[in-house]
């Protein structure tokens, strides 16, 4: 984790909320690396997390991470109200409020990041293919399109600063 700046109680809900459910700093790094290896030579997994990190610490990442993980979770538990409860919890593919909350994060570094989480989400690699595992009984209708716009944002994070840009501030 980055220690030069204040974690907000908010942050270190949301990266434990994450991490409670199953997805880690790692996991999200290495979907920035399938997107960007191809990319950029030297690329090393590190980079991917420091850019993973960067996204972490943006209040509007970490709303989007809180308000969807608490929808699943409801979800999980049989505790929304009908209609919602079974199309959330059935993932319905014209739900698309899930997408929504997902591009809050996409653009927080600008318009590359919405190419990079449309090819992810059809591709679906690493832990996106388990968060997409319906046999688990977990319920991640909200989190898989939030990591995926988390692993697109970093990316655009990451080609913006190896183009020399500096994005935070
Ligand atoms: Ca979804």
């Amino acid at each position: 984790m980055e220690n030069n700046h204040n974690v907000t109680p908010l942050e270190e809900t949301a990266r434990k909320w994450l991490t409670d459910r199953g997805v880690t700093i790692d996991d999200m790094a290495e979907l920035v690396y399938y997107l960007q290896s191809k990319y950029h030579d030297d690329l090393t997994l590190e980079d991917c997390k420091t850019n993973v990190d960067k996204v972490l610490t943006k209040r509007e990442v970490q709303n989007a991470i809180l308000t969807g993980i608490q929808l699943d979770k409801f979800a999980e538990l049989n505790q929304l109200e009908e209609p919602l409860q079974s199309t959330i919890s059935a993932d319905e593919g014209l739900y698309g409020v899930d997408e929504i909350i997902a591009l809050s994060i996409v653009n927080v570094y600008g318009s590359i990041g919405f190419t990079n989480y449309g090819y992810i989400d059809k591709q679906k690699p690493g832990i996106l293919k388990k968060l997409n595992d319906k046999s688990l009984g977990e319920c991640h209708t909200f989190l898989d399109d939030i990591v995926g716009a988390i692993a697109a944002a970093a990316s655009s994070r990451l080609a913006h600063s190896a183009a020399g840009e500096d994005e935070d501030e």
